[in-house]
């Protein structure tokens, strides 16, 4: 289907605009998540003089939305250390310092202690010496200082994917981080172009993590006007449904944002279904650091139909509904 932008999408952009100030976290909420910071550091502190704790996630990458967790990552210089005994320990320490609902997910790619803290009602999740996330993060970050609409256009696509019950790899949707990665490879291929490829320019940042060299430019308050297109936070909303809706091809493409572009399948050895592999591929998103993750490996037959039809619905209600800021989010 060739769908041209609705000729009034421009009067939805004052709404889908008036929403995405809604969604941003409050100065109250940033400074309970502050006083979360300081707790932990204190109670780790204690016993682990040596550990130090990052902050990465949405909390850190600018695609936080109110209620968004509080990611961790504690640090600290063991090269032997067993992660899941080190994780056990930890949460005892939480549960100690009155944390509630502490619980330690040990067997899991990331381990984990997850807990949340009922003063300031703040769900948070510890990684320990899990260095990548917080590269990424920069990454993100950066992409979000280049043209304010990607933070726009994310916040409203992660708000529709929580509305809408897609937004769980648990339950076999995809992460917050994955759309966030749809939508700088969208803005990277808007014509005119939105975003640039970071990762294809003169690296002025560098950085090897478990073995992955990670390279791009970060100097982005040098690049002032990138491009001049001037298209609304609307007309990208119904741009980036549209596209996923009508126009991406699931069966060949993967998502690239490292290279600013659609790779093959074929290239990167996912094709769709084929026999002897771990995962089956129904959509493929590159991971832009640790380019042998797929990160839409966790959709299966089931699920991918369901996030395709919400892809349609969603562009169907950009495309014809008279209140497209209203009934996107209805919740499912
Ligand atoms: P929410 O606001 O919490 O929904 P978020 O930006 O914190 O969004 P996630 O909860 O999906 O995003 O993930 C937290 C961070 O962990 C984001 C990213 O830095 C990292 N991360 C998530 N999934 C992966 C992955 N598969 N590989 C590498 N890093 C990941
Ligand atoms: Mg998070």
């Amino acid at each position: 289907r060739q769908l041209s932008c609705p000729v009034d999408i421009d009067r939805a952009n004052a709404h889908f605009t008036r929403i995405y100030i809604s969604l941003l976290p409050t100065e109250e909420e940033n400074a309970k998540r502050k006083q979360l910071l300081t707790l932990l550091e204190t109670l780790v502190g204690n016993e682990w003089p040596q550990a130090k704790l990052h902050v990465f996630g949405s909390c850190e990458n600018s695609f936080g939305i109110i209620n968004s967790d509080l990611d961790v990552c504690l640090s600290i210089d063991d090269e032997n250390l067993d992660k899941s005994a080190f994780l056990l320990e930890l949460a005892a320490v939480l549960k100690d310092g009155h944390l509630q609902n502490v619980e330690a997910v040990v067997r899991t790619r990331v381990p984990i202690v997850k807990f949340m803290d009922p003063s300031t009602g703040i769900s948070c999740d510890i990684s320990v010496n899990n260095y990548l996330p917080l590269v990424n993060t920069k990454l993100l970050r950066d992409y979000a200082r280049l043209d304010g609409r990607l933070r726009q256009l994310a916040l409203i696509v992660k708000h529709w994917a929580k509305s809408r019950g897609v937004n769980h790899p648990f339950n076999r949707t995809l992460s917050s981080y994955t759309y966030v990665l749809m939508c700088i490879n969208f803005l990277q291929q808007r014509e005119p172009v939105i975003l640039p490829c970071l990762q294809a320019m003169l690296a002025t940042y560098t950085t090897t993590v478990n073995g992955i060299e990670c390279a791009f430019f970060d100097r982005v308050d040098e690049i002032c006007h990138f491009g001049s297109n001037n298209e609304s936070l609307s007309q990208l909303v119904w741009g980036f449904f549209n596209y996923w809706a009508y126009h991406h091809d699931y069966e060949n493409d993967v998502v690239s944002v490292r290279t600013g572009s659609m790779l093959s399948k074929l290239s990167k050895g996912w094709e769709t279904g084929k026999k002897d592999q771990k995962y089956t591929h129904f959509v493929s998103i590159e991971d832009p650091l640790d380019t042998t993750i797929d990160l839409g490996r966790v959709v299966d037959r089931k699920s991918i139909k369901i996030l395709r039809e919400e892809f349609e619905r969603a562009a169907q209600i950009m495309q014809d509904d008279p209140q497209p800021w209203i009934s996107l989010f209805e919740t499912y």
